[in-house]
């Protein structure tokens, strides 16, 4: 899954494809590195970051939507406001992409009557606040309730089990230490009957192990997405599509190395 941040603050791309035409063309870029699936995003959700209008937000998306509904690739929209999970919906989107898990009011209504692919994704707190000291006492084990908990809401509204996946949310509401126990812990929560969706491509936590600023992250993204894969992940959601690919050929070929003469 390849990231399309329609938005002047995201934490690594912010402002570098803001206005549609280069949000297109980065979109268009990132296909042709071999995108599956494209997540455009036109609010940032990185810690501390404030609320847009859902006018705006919808401003933002519907353009690069519409452009790029004819590109072959399935489109995820990653938002929170069931207004703009509606109008993107509309406008032909795949899957609806939600880091509040479908909790906000009238979220679930406005997806469970399409057939849109949904993501549940485990955050504590808000994008706002998240950061300011997140506490567990089994990090792994609550992921993993909460996450089975919004997929049987999701059922209950109608939502169908081969629609939802899963994401154990990196980085929300969670310390270094909490992701990088969640990372190895991974397999439970890929245990459960969905597929699971990781998004750890560039995220701070990679620099606090590291030392790296943002756009020093591509190898410790690579290295955390194969963990990430090797424990059962079904989709990474990440910036550097071609790196990405390279990765996942190398692991295909050595699974697949007996049959290669
Ligand atoms: N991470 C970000 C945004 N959306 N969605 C899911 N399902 N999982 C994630 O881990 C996830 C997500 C944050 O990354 P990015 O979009 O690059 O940054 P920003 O929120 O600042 O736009």
């Amino acid at each position: 899954m390849g990231v399309v941040n329609i938005t002047p603050d995201s934490f690594y791309d912010g402002g570098r494809h803001a206005d549609t035409s280069s949000a297109v063309a980065h979109a268009e870029r990132l296909i042709g590195e071999g995108a599956d699936l494209l997540d455009l995003g036109a609010e940032s959700t990185r810690p501390g970051a404030s609320p847009v209008p859902w006018r705006e937000e919808a401003a933002r998306l519907l353009p690069v939507l519409r452009a790029l509904r004819e590109s072959g690739v399935p489109l995820s929209v990653d938002t929170l406001k069931p207004a703009v999970m509606r109008a993107a919906l509309d406008e032909g989107a795949s899957m609806i992409n939600d880091v509040g898990a479908l909790m906000a009011e009238g979220a679930m209504q406005a997806v469970a009557g399409d057939d849109c692919a949904v993501c549940l994704m485990h955050m504590r707190g808000e994008p706002r606040t998240m950061q300011e000291s997140p506490r567990y006492g089994d990090v792994v084990a609550e992921v993993r309730d909460f996450l089975t908990g919004r997929a049987r809401a999701a059922r209950d509204a109608g939502i169908e089990a081969d629609r939802i996946v899963i994401d154990p949310g990196f980085g929300f509401g969670k310390t270094v230490a909490h992701n990088m126990r969640l990372l190895n812990g991974l397999r439970s929560v890929c245990d459960l009957d969905y597929p699971v969706l990781v998004g750890l491509s560039r995220k701070s936590s990679l620099g606090s192990v590291t030392g790296r600023g943002p756009d020093e992250r591509l190898a410790a993204s690579v290295a955390a997405m194969l963990l990430a894969v090797e424990r059962g992940a079904a989709i990474v959601r990440v910036h550097d599509v071609a790196e990405t690919r390279d990765a996942l050929a190398v692991r295909a070929a050595m699974l697949q190395a007996d049959s290669i003469e």
